[in-house]
């Protein structure tokens, strides 16, 4: 972890895409905190955050930066909410840009979901089955799932025995995450992702070492 710690970042738009370019895409349902893993990876606020549920990302912006140890281009895409039942048409907006984008390859993809939530309306595993299977030509792209919101039952207003209760509950939904993951996916590993620039650098070198 943490040769990313110096990048540089700035938001570039699509057509100056290089095939060169290890280009990461960002994706999941609104609210889980796409928008906000990317600002907390860079270490600054780049994109606008959501504010509320009608708020949120509606295009997709790309940030690059530059790893100073290897030199590589890292390139992070923010999408729009998918899946999103209010949003539908987001789904053919992130292949539009998958297509657009031309030479340049999706090296891997972050599908972002909150461990917070109670019901899980659309497993992450049998989602992005689905949006896979959807794309033109298929990708075989490394995919990771990054379970957001690991913080959330830090908050000082909580206390000890009522966060211990929650992290409990939240482990028994990771087991359930990562057995969807694996049966739809094949993937066994899961990331947790508490808020911090280290815990997203760790998650994007992990996806970095997948996709070599
Ligand atoms: N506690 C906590 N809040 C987060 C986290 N990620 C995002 N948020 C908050 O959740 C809301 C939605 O985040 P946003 O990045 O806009 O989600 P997006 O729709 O997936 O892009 C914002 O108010 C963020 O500040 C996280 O990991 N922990
Ligand atoms: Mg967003």
């Amino acid at each position: 972890m943490g040769f990313f710690k110096d990048f540089l970042s700035k938001i570039i738009p699509i057509d100056s895409l290089r095939s060169s370019d290890v280009v990461i895409l960002i994706i999941g349902p609104p609210g889980v905190g796409k928008t906000t893993f990317i600002n907390m990876a860079a270490q600054r606020t780049l994109l606008d955050a959501q504010k509320s549920l009608s708020a949120g990302t509606r295009d997709i912006s790309t940030v690059r930066c530059k790893d100073p140890v290897s030199k590589r281009s890292i390139v992070l895409v923010d999408t729009p909410a998918y899946p999103d039942e209010q949003m539908p048409t987001n789904e053919y907006k992130i292949k539009d840009w998958m297509k657009k984008k031309r030479k340049a390859k999706i090296s891997g993809i972050l599908y972002l979901h909150r461990i917070t939530d109670n019901r899980v309306t659309t497993p992450p595993g049998e989602t992005y089955k689905k949006f896979k299977g959807g794309l033109a030509g298929g990708v075989d792209t490394p995919v990771l799932l990054v379970t957001t919101m690991w913080d959330h039952w830090s908050r000082p207003n909580i206390s000890a025995e009522q966060k211990e209760k929650a992290l409990r509950v939240a482990e028994l939904r990771l087991n359930q995450l990562t057995e969807d993951w694996k049966d739809n996916v094949g993937e066994s590993v899961v990331e947790r992702h508490d808020n911090t620039q280290s815990s997203a650098l760790r998650i994007l070198d992990q996806l970095l070492a997948a996709a070599k």
